[in-house]
């Protein structure tokens, strides 16, 4: 590596590490949640991509292992990944980066030991120490209105922690219909499923409500892989005549997951959640069709990944954003990575955490940071080769954008 590759290269990590990061799609609570919020090596350990991984090897009953206490998952999941075979799926990995980070030892492998180092813990510590050894600004939650066990939190007007942002999320209403109509009638909103009389005006006005309560920064759903737009359905019905009119007048955007195919195993609950490839078409309708209205996309099918680059080439209303759920994986992200950057420059937000327990924080974001870092390098060495050179604070200001400006600056316009 000749002198000045091995400069762009230190300035790179360099400002990789110091930019604090935004993390716009998490599905953690600021603390005033209680147990809503998950941390520590059983929760770490019991994360639902785990117990996939788990499941393969192990030969019991789905709801033999449902029945168990949380803590004997957790010590069945360590014996099967970690003892038995090695853990070197990204998930195994994420968990030892974790314990890493917290100043464990984890050549002892002693699951005991760091299960006392967590016992110690008071959890405002932890968000704190979490935060600082992740390098990070602030995390957007996912926040569920029909959840029952997250509302009630709700209606009390919880002291949030300023470094939990909330984002509304709106699966119930989107993908069931049906059910979420008498919902929305229990707590007061004049609907029917039908779609008679008031229902779009209550559907908005319980929309403009929850924003207004959480201060949503975006709204959210996830969708499955047969989402279409424009679609005669409750769905399609629901997102032009109450979502669009909703976020514009807000100013916020309408941020779309798409691409789960729920439960194609229910045995394993959490866990049994698929990936089909999506329609990009359906974006890029409502993108043409409402330009006042600003759209995020991830999409869950590699297969989606090229054509979701170049959607966001057509709109500037459509910002993407993260690898995630089944992406997140290192060869994954590198080679999106590498996509978005060759497609869109720096216009764009290339990863999220997608965290569920707070110490995923940790590895998430230092196993992204490196691959993003490395990618960064690559490139700004291609522009070295034609004589452009790169300096110090623009490499600074273009981390800057990627790890959390892009995402204000989108929220502003
Ligand atoms: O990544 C996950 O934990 C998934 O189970 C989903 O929650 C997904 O990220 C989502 O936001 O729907
Ligand atoms: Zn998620």
């Amino acid at each position: 590596m000749n002198q000045k590759d091995q400069s762009i290269r230190s300035m790179v990590e360099s400002a990789v590490r110091a930019t604090k990061i935004t993390d716009i799609h998490t599905h953690l609570y600021t603390p005033a949640f209680g147990g809503l919020l998950l941390w520590g090596v059983d929760e770490l350990l019991t994360y639902h991509y785990l117990v996939a991984e788990t499941m393969r090897w192990v030969d019991m009953p789905y709801n033999d292992f449902w029945a168990m206490s949380k803590r004997d998952q957790a010590d069945l999941i360590w014996k099967t990944l970690f003892i038995d075979h090695s853990p070197i799926s990204e998930l195994c990995r994420g968990v030892l980066t974790v314990l890493d980070g917290c100043g464990l030892d984890v050549s002892t492998r002693n699951l005991k030991a760091f299960r006392a180092y967590f016992d110690g813990m008071k959890v405002e510590e932890y968000v704190d120490k979490v935060f600082e050894t992740a390098n990070l600004e602030s995390v957007v939650m996912t926040n569920d209105p029909f959840d029952d066990l997250e509302r009630p939190v709700w209606m009390k007007n919880p002291a949030l922690d300023a470094r939990f942002h909330a984002a509304l999320r709106v699966d119930p209403l989107l993908n069931s219909w049906e059910d979420a109509a008498p919902r929305l009638k229990s707590w007061g909103y004049n609907v029917d499923s039908g779609f008679s009389g008031a229902t779009m005006g209550e559907v908005r006005r319980f929309l403009t409500d929850w924003i207004d309560r959480i201060d949503a920064l975006y709204l959210a759903v996830s969708l499955p892989p047969t989402f279409a737009m424009p679609e005669d359905s409750a769905r399609a019905r629901l997102i032009e005549e109450c979502i669009i009119p909703v976020c514009r007048e807000k100013g916020i955007p309408f941020a779309m997951m798409i691409g789960v195919k729920k439960l194609v195993n229910p045995e394993l609950r959490l866990a049994g959640d698929s990936v089909g490839k999506g329609s990009i078409e359906s974006a890029e309708y409502l993108c043409a069709k409402y330009p006042q209205n600003k759209f995020m996309l991830t999409m869950l099918s590699r297969e989606n990944m090229h054509e979701m680059c170049i959607a966001a080439r057509k709109f500037r209303n459509l910002m993407i954003f993260g690898c995630w759920w089944f992406l997140n994986n290192p060869s994954l992200i590198e080679e999106i990575t590498r996509m978005r950057f060759e497609l869109l420059g720096e216009s764009m937000i290339p990863q999220h955490s997608d965290s569920r327990v707070l110490d995923q924080l940790i590895y998430k974001w230092v196993h992204s940071r490196k691959i993003i870092g490395d990618v960064l390098v690559d490139k700004y060495t291609d522009l070295a080769e034609t004589g452009w050179q790169v300096s110090n604070e623009e490499i600074r200001r273009d981390v800057a954008d990627i790890f959390g400006r892009n995402f204000w600056r989108f929220l502003e316009r």
